[in-house]
């Protein structure tokens, strides 16, 4: 089979970039390792940036998203005493939707159906290969039938443990890493949030987030120890350490319910450099991760995803071969930005083992200098909504 760009992963980053390209008129084939089931069990994003949004809007792939998303004007980050209301609206004149990531990815996959783009689920044993040429090529088997797919390019949408990445010679790869000592619990429950906003706690005992999914649908998180176990977590215990760590005010309208999923996620922030090597391009959590503090990841798929469309855009029509050498420059310029914020809110909310004194009042310093200044609102506000593209 032949196709002008092969993309491999159809979790968001892979689904969007195929609907852009399709809806240019380029030829894409998707493949995909897990089932669409699997995809869609997975519980990730709440916070959608403007710049997932408006590309959702632009491809008319918004309507559940316009008539459930909930527009957020502002967050709290809380001290163990009190919530400061980062209001990002007023600060920055955006705002940002509460969408889950699983709604947009079944949004990206109905509406694939319905418009033909091509997504093969289930793919085994996906290769890349003659990346460094300019017919480069994915092989993979599927009910143990093997497939071909020429193309022009290869896009890399494979996520952190996909193939793509590995597919880049080690003479240029320049990999960057940090991980962190815990992981975050989470907690789904079809119970109405505590809070109208979202809270991202620090308490002495650790970090804690209360999010939503709609209003009937919570998302909680705790931070947990590397090495700790679901089966540590009963629902009541999980409920118990929420309410002390979210405070008294949002403990007080906390509806405890049955956990409808539970999980263990680790924290870390990884960025790969070039994103672009030959014919092969990186996007998404294949080239890059961040702590979930801050609500990047998914929106930093979203911005690489922009730049690669227009850069295969200009190649197609004009063949621009600039746009094509700029990508990897344009997106990790963003990438880096929005690991920086993750990487500081991560530090400023969390407790880290071995944590003395000094650092607990440097947070709490930090906490309270945010809570007088305007200018350190805005600082947060303005990544919060997303940096420009
Ligand atoms: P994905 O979603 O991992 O999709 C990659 C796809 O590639 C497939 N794949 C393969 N396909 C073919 N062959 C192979 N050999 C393959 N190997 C893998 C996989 O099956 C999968 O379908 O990456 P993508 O598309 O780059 O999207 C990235 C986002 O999923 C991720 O950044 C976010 O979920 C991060 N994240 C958040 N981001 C936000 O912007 N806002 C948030 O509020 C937010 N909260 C979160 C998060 C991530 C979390 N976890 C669990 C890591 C909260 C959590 C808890
Ligand atoms: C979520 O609702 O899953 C969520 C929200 C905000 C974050 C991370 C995750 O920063």
């Amino acid at each position: 089979m032949r196709t002008q760009v092969a993309i491999i992963g159809a979790g968001p980053a892979g689904l969007l970039l195929g609907h852009l390209l399709r809806a240019e008129g380029i030829e894409v084939t998707v493949v995909e390792r897990a089932t669409a089931e699997y995809v869609l069990g997975r519980i990730r994003a709440g916070v959608l940036e403007t710049t997932l949004t408006d590309l959702l809007h632009q491809l008319c792939i918004d309507q559940r998203l316009n008539a459930e998303g909930q527009l957020h004007d502002g967050f709290n980050l809380a001290d163990g005493e009190r919530l400061i209301r980062i209001d990002v609206a007023a600060l920055t004149g955006r705002n940002v939707t509460v969408y889950g990531q699983t709604e947009v990815t079944r949004d990206l996959m109905d509406a694939a159906e319905e418009r033909g783009l091509q997504v093969f689920y289930g793919a085994a044993d996906v290769a890349l290969h003659d990346i460094e040429s300019d017919a480069p090529y994915v092989t993979f088997t599927k009910d143990g039938v093997e497939h071909r797919i020429d193309a022009r390019f290869i896009a890399g949408c494979d996520g952190f443990h996909g193939p793509s990445r590995q597919a880049m010679p080690a003479s240029v790869a320049r990999p960057f890493e940090k991980v962190y000592p815990f992981g975050w619990l989470g907690i789904l429950a079809d119970v109405p949030p505590c809070n109208h906003e979202l809270i991202y706690a620090n308490h002495a005992n650790g970090f804690a987030l209360a999010s939503m999914r709609s209003h009937v649908r919570s998302r909680y998180y705790i931070q947990v120890p590397l090495d700790e176990k679901i089966e540590d977590w009963p629902d009541d215990r999980l409920w118990d350490e929420l309410a002390v760590r979210l405070g008294p005010d949002a403990a007080a309208h906390i509806t405890r319910g049955p956990a409808i999923e539970k999980s263990i996620a680790p924290l870390r922030s990884f960025v790969f450099e070039p994103m672009r090597h030959g014919s092969l391009f990186l996007a998404g959590d294949s080239a890059h991760i961040v702590p979930p503090t801050g609500a990047k990841g998914l929106n930093l798929a979203a911005s690489d995803v922009a730049y690669l469309t227009n850069a295969l855009v200009a190649f197609f029509r004009k063949n621009d071969n600039d746009a094509i050498a700029g990508y990897s420059d344009k997106a990790l310029n963003r990438v880096w930005k929005s690991e920086r914020f993750s990487w500081q809110l991560t530090t400023l909310m969390h407790r880290f083992p071995g944590q003395t004194p000094f650092d607990r009042r440097m947070q709490l310093a930090d906490l309270d200098y945010i809570a007088s200044s305007v200018a350190a609102q805005t600082a947060i506000a303005e990544n919060y909504v997303g940096l420009p593209l």
